[in-house]
């Protein structure tokens, strides 16, 4: 079977990166104001289009468990980004009834099981995930997304080692963003590819350009086929970079500053628009940029009016016996 991609589904992959840049400019916006934002603020800028060629070629039953770098790819599956919003915010109406924060996001209704930030963690945690998909023979795939930094964490080799093994269905998805935190690629990684690791588990991998949209959703599509087929786990090495600090707190003044401009001409964004021109299906994207900026308008209206959890609740919905009610 051939991916589909059709003009309405190239236009979701634009709207869907319109919507995660919007999100994002917003929540640095919101960061830098007083007392506005609880936690560290780690946004997606420049790595969009990873997100959503990446999630829109799953199915519906596939599962998500993703990183600190979250926000994209739970917006591209479809999360409301007003209880997103609520959720950084810690509110009552967000996602998780305001105690994860942006950090430990998750919407089991869309398949976003967790989001693990214990870097190299997300992908030992989707081994779980993987097995009751296998076991129950359910015909679905996780999706797991770790950064090139968490690729030096003993867990990820023992996640792939196992997965191999096992023939779990897993799709790793590696967002090699040049940094991790104020690290170099070069100071934690022996070799430029972490795809290139793949043979060694015995599974397929790719690189692919992570700032072109159209060749991740193809990429991720046949990795995702080559799950379900019960062939054993893929490693797709999306090569993008991080075009903010680590996060908000972070002003990057360790980045080169010409490195940096020289990615913004690669903003995949920007080219996409530019494909999108060309094929004429797109006159100007400043309409399509507006909604984006007003569904995050509404997000955010949304997230003020809610108001924070009152200091009692705070054990309700945290363990599954909670202390003092066990049995
Ligand atoms: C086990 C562990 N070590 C260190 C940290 C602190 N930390 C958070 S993100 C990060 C860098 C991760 O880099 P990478 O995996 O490349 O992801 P990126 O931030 O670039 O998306 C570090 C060191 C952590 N959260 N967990
Ligand atoms: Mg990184």
């Amino acid at each position: 079977m051939q991916p589909q991609l059709d003009d309405q589904m190239r236009l979701k992959l634009f709207t869907d990166m319109l919507l995660i840049r919007a999100f994002e400019e917003r929540i640095t916006q919101m960061a830098h104001e007083q007392g506005r934002l609880p936690g560290m603020q780690i946004t997606c800028h420049g790595q969009e289009a990873i997100a959503a060629g990446v999630v829109r070629a799953m199915a519906e039953q596939d599962v998500i468990v993703t990183n600190h770098r979250s926000h994209g790819h739970m917006l591209a599956r479809g999360v409301d980004p007003g209880a997103m919003m609520a959720e950084i915010m810690g509110k009552e109406g967000g996602l998780n009834r305001g105690k994860s924060g942006t950090l430990h996001l998750a919407d089991p209704a869309h398949n976003v099981l967790m989001t693990s930030t214990v870097v190299g963690a997300a992908p030992l945690l989707a081994m779980g995930a993987a097995f009751a998909q296998h076991y129950r023979q359910e015909q679905a795939v996780t999706c797991v997304f770790f950064g090139d930094g968490a690729a030096a964490e003993g867990s990820v080799h023992e996640a792939m080692n196992m997965a191999a093994v096992w023939k779990l269905p897993v799709l790793f998805v590696c967002e090699s963003n040049c940094w991790a935190g104020a690290q170099a690629h070069d100071v934690h990684c022996p070799i430029g590819k972490i795809a290139d690791r793949a043979p060694g588990y015995d599974m397929p991998g790719q690189v692919v350009d992570g700032n072109d949209v159209e060749a991740v959703y193809f990429a991720a599509w046949k990795f995702f086929q080559y799950c379900r087929d019960g062939r054993g786990p893929a490693l797709l090495e999306c090569q993008t970079y991080r075009m903010r600090g680590h996060g908000e707190h972070d002003p990057q003044h360790y980045v080169d500053k010409d490195e940096l401009a020289a990615w913004a001409l690669r903003d995949p964004i920007d080219r996409y628009a530019q494909v999108l021109q060309n094929d004429s299906l797109l006159d100007s994207r400043d309409v399509l940029r507006q909604q984006a900026v007003q569904t995050v308008d509404a997000a955010v209206a949304f997230a003020d009016a809610s108001p924070y959890p009152a200091p009692e609740e705070a054990l309700d919905h945290v363990y599954a016996n909670p202390i003092g009610q066990e049995g």
